[in-house]
């Protein structure tokens, strides 16, 4: 079993029933979600020990949040409950032309008031074979930003692998600095980019003229990056996309088959399915399969209400190697 630590922040979901407007609803569907959690659970219903390191409120809220993640496998011990509130996110389902809504509530959350100062880091990381964070903690404040390097700076020193999901989100970082002053110490730092265009123009400040050209220069600037992930979707509407995943190595590349999805039951936690599959994919596969493997864990949780996938390693192998009955181009 490999051990795998994620971090950042867990939020209450709230959302419409269904496909209702928020105007509409008259109650909400709860959950909990939050990225990189999201990307544990997946992990963790396929047998490894994730251990996920956020601080929760001190409340029956937090009590009941760190109750999810024990029930989606994830191990809490790490967790401090402390004073602060629960993140919200408000989540209205699109249909059709309509695309989905998210409306944040989350300053002044326990998370984002949260140093780590007394994180015993020899012990999370005793085991460990991956970290994974992604670029929504650094977003949030200038102590998520710090607690993101010092993470990373205590992954590294063990030489334990780091994957970061860059993932630029323009309703974030409003705490006084810029993607491009934070997010290039902390890629120094990792390992493997699930990054596009968009993400890395940001993330650097830099006008990269396509995704070609951000590929080359990343992978001449950040010696220590091993991959460079990333997915390719074709919205046609909000219940119909095309997905495909690339990886690229410093002299390989390679894709995953395109996926045809229709009927999209809720996309929210594609990327961290697909993250999710990608860590488990290189743990265990040669990057070819993992490509594969994460591509076709992203594709299942189309069908998947809720921010997390939980499908046994069975079903998505056998999506991956094309025996499951999926509609594949
Ligand atoms: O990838 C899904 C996330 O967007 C969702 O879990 C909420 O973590 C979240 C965020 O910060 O938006």
């Amino acid at each position: 079993m490999k051990k795998i630590i994620t971090l950042g922040e867990v939020m209450l979901r709230l959302s419409p029933p269904g496909n209702q407007r928020f105007f509409q609803a008259q109650s909400l569907d709860v959950e909990f979600g939050g990225s990189e959690a999201n990307v544990g659970a997946a992990i963790a219903y396929w047998g490894e020990h994730v251990a996920h390191l956020t601080a929760f409120p001190d409340s029956e809220i937090g009590w009941a949040a760190s109750g999810q993640l024990r029930k989606n496998g994830i191990d809490t011990q790490f967790i401090p409950h402390i004073p602060g509130r629960m993140g919200i996110y408000f989540l209205e389902n699109g249909a059709m032309q309509r695309s989905s809504q998210v409306i944040y509530d989350r300053a002044g959350s326990a998370f984002a008031g949260f140093d780590g100062k007394d994180l015993d880091w020899d012990a999370i990381f005793e085991g460990a074979s991956w970290f994974h964070w992604s670029g929504i903690s650094p977003a949030l404040s200038k102590e998520c930003a710090d607690l993101t390097l010092k993470a990373l700076q205590e992954a590294q020193k063990r030489g334990v692998t780091v994957s970061g999901d860059l993932n630029y989100r323009s309703n974030l970082w409003k705490f006084g600095k810029e993607p491009h002053e934070v997010m290039p110490a902390l890629m120094e730092l990792t390992n493997v980019f699930i990054a596009g265009t968009r993400d890395f123009k940001q993330c650097l400040n830099e006008d990269f003229k396509n995704f070609e050209d951000a590929r080359q220069k990343v992978f001449e600037r950040y010696p220590q990056l091993q991959y460079l992930v990333k997915t390719d979707r074709e919205s046609h509407s909000s219940s119909h996309n095309t997905m495909t995943a690339f990886l690229y190595g410093r002299d390989e590349t390679y894709s995953s088959r395109s996926y045809d999805l229709t009927h999209i039951v809720d996309r929210v936690g594609t990327g961290d399915a697909f993250a999710g599959g990608l860590i488990y994919g290189l743990l265990h596969m040669k990057p070819n399969e993992a490509i594969e493997f994460a591509m076709a864990a992203g594709a299942i949780k189309h069908s998947v209400p809720g921010d997390v996938l939980l499908c046994s390693l069975q079903e998505v192998k056998d999506l991956a190697s094309g025996e499951a009955v999926g509609k594949i181009k």
